[in-house]
């Protein structure tokens, strides 16, 4: 369990990211406890390189980085989908597995698996290519999970960690147009939608995120 020695004041927090819909989703989860997220991009703020080894690494090296470039305390998600027959990748490869080499930034609205460079239609045929790859008995095993770290970084270097995770399978072809990334393929245990069918509120309840937040607000509200 993560020790604790200092709570998160009402207020401003940088939210080091660059994925409209964590950005999306991280507010709608600190909405209710008085603060005021301002993501990375409306502050201008580089990207990171995402070097780190694990999810929490690579957490905590993009609030740092945002932390120190805005001297805000920051908080950031490092997330992804680890597929178990797949030795759980993508996981911290996930949104690499989506580049596409476009660098036609589409509009908010327009419709489809494409955000900026990033492709998860591409993302997603990868995932089931390479479990249907493995032969017929593997590609029987379609478990897999989504995991969330986050890391909340203040300026004098102080950090604090939380991880979260959601169970559930696989489906071919994906379903649904909610949420983001690789949503429309994975239903999570339990249900029959998928992330990509299911309402936001719904998967807000459920997710590797929600879990995060869940054990986030516990130790710093
Ligand atoms: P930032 O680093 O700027 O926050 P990013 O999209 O690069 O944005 P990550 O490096 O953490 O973020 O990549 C996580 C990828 O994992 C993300 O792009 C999605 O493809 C996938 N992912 C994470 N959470 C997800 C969710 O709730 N639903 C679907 N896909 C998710």
């Amino acid at each position: 369990m993560t020790e604790v020695s200092r709570k998160l004041e009402p207020g401003r927090l940088v939210i080091a990211s660059h994925n409209k819909g964590k950005i999306r989703e991280i507010a709608a989860l600190l909405g209710p406890h008085g603060i005021e997220p301002v993501s990375a991009a409306d502050l201008d703020l580089p990207e990171p390189e995402e070097t780190g080894t694990s999810f929490i690494d690579n957490a905590d090296l993009k609030a740092r980085a945002a932390c120190d470039l805005s001297g805000m305390v920051a908080l950031a998600d490092d997330s992804g989908l680890c597929v178990e027959a797949l030795g759980n990748r993508p996981g911290i490869f996930s949104a690499r597995w989506a580049l596409n080499g476009n660098s036609h930034v589409p509009p908010e609205d327009e419709p489809g698996h494409v955000e900026g460079d990033r492709d998860f239609m591409r993302a997603m045929q990868r995932v089931h290519d390479e479990i249907q790859a493995l032969g017929p008995e593997a590609a029987e095993n379609l478990n897999a999970h989504f995991v969330c770290a986050l890391a909340v970084v203040w300026p004098d270097g102080h950090s604090e960690w939380f991880e979260g995770r959601v169970d559930g399978t696989l489906v071919w072809p994906p379903r649904g147009t909610n949420g983001f990334g690789y949503d429309p393929m994975f239903v999570p245990a339990g249900h029959d939608q998928t992330f990509g069918e299911m309402d936001p509120d719904a998967k807000h309840r459920i997710s590797h995120r929600a879990d995060a937040f869940r054990k986030l607000v516990e130790a710093l509200f």
